[in-house]
């Protein structure tokens, strides 16, 4: 079987278990995880689902991970939807409750309700790794993967002076080989000429592939965004017939808050090694999987 073919499979899957074992080996031999005791299946299988059920692949993207975890406490050290509550209550983050027509989740940032002076950076990546968390946990997400929209209207100097050369490297390593999610496409929407410096230093880092997939869609992606997302998805905001932008928003936001604890215990976790219960895997209005 190829790997494509296995990650179909689910979890409990017995033909599953020598990947899960020999990643697990791996991984308790590499010296930043010596100190781990428990790595459980459903944590492994993140992995190795994100490469295709190569080990050595999914071993280099678990090290990647923990290290950029622990190079990044800033981000990643308080995961906590209650801390940023009042940027996300202005709508400024949702994933659409239908995935694509591909399975793909499909997540909206709007960049224009973060206010700069109010909200850093840093707090405002790590609603992306808390959602980044969240949807990891979807077998299905495992295997499709994801695409993001992001409307830049809005995009200021308040919110360019905020992203330095340091930041832009986290960005392009967590869209690369650093998180157990596959990017299966950006799209930029209301983009303004001088996003491009911004862009310009995290475009460098980016691998071929995703640089390929990501795309700039102007003032002008009601003509654009249709040829990548079907209008029964997408809210009337961007051209489409699903439900609306606020209420994509607010519904997301109610799923992060009821993940507090469990975030929390992510970001406290040095090894994240969390045991994933179906019961916290469980995303409302979405069947689990056996
Ligand atoms: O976090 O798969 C200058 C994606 C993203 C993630 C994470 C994962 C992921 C696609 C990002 C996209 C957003 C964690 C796993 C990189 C957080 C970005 C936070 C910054 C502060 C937003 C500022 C605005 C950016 C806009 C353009 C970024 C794109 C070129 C990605």
């Amino acid at each position: 079987m190829n790997g494509p073919q296995l990650s179909e499979l689910p979890d409990d899957s017995e033909q599953l278990q020598p990947y899960v074992v020999s990643l697990r080996r791996g991984a308790l031999q590499a010296s930043e995880l010596s100190a781990v005791r428990t790595l459980s299946d459903g944590f492994l299988l993140k992995f190795l689902r994100a490469r295709d059920f190569d080990v050595d692949l999914s071993l280099k993207l678990l090290l990647n991970y923990q290290r950029w975890r622990q190079e990044s406490p800033e981000i990643s050290g308080c995961l906590s939807p209650l801390s940023v509550l009042g940027l996300l209550s202005t709508s400024y983050h949702g994933v659409l409750p239908q995935r694509d027509h591909t399975g793909s989740r499909v997540l909206v940032y709007r960049i224009g309700q973060w206010n700069p002076k109010d909200w850093s950076a840093f707090q405002v990546f790590s609603i992306s790794l808390m959602t980044s968390e969240i949807i990891s946990m979807e077998a299905q997400t495992q295997r499709r993967g994801l695409k993001a929209i992001f409307d830049l209207q809005g995009w200021s100097l308040g919110h360019a002076w905020q992203i330095n050369p340091s930041l832009a490297r986290k960005i392009s390593s967590v869209l690369s080989d650093s998180f157990p999610l596959k990017v299966r496409g950006i799209h930029l929407v209301n983009e303004p000429m001088f996003f491009r410096p911004v862009f310009a230093m995290i475009r460098p880092f980016l691998p071929e592939k995703i640089k390929q997939r990501i795309h700039m869609h102007g003032v002008d992606y009601h003509d654009t965004l249709g040829d990548f997302f079907s209008s029964a998805i997408l809210p009337p905001e961007y051209g489409g017939e699903g439900p609306g932008i606020e209420e994509v928003c607010q519904d997301w936001t109610n799923q992060l808050l009821r993940k507090e604890t469990l975030l929390q215990q992510i970001a406290t976790h040095p090894t994240a090694d969390i045991a994933i219960t179906a019961e916290d895997s469980l995303i409302s209005g979405e069947e689990t999987e056996g």
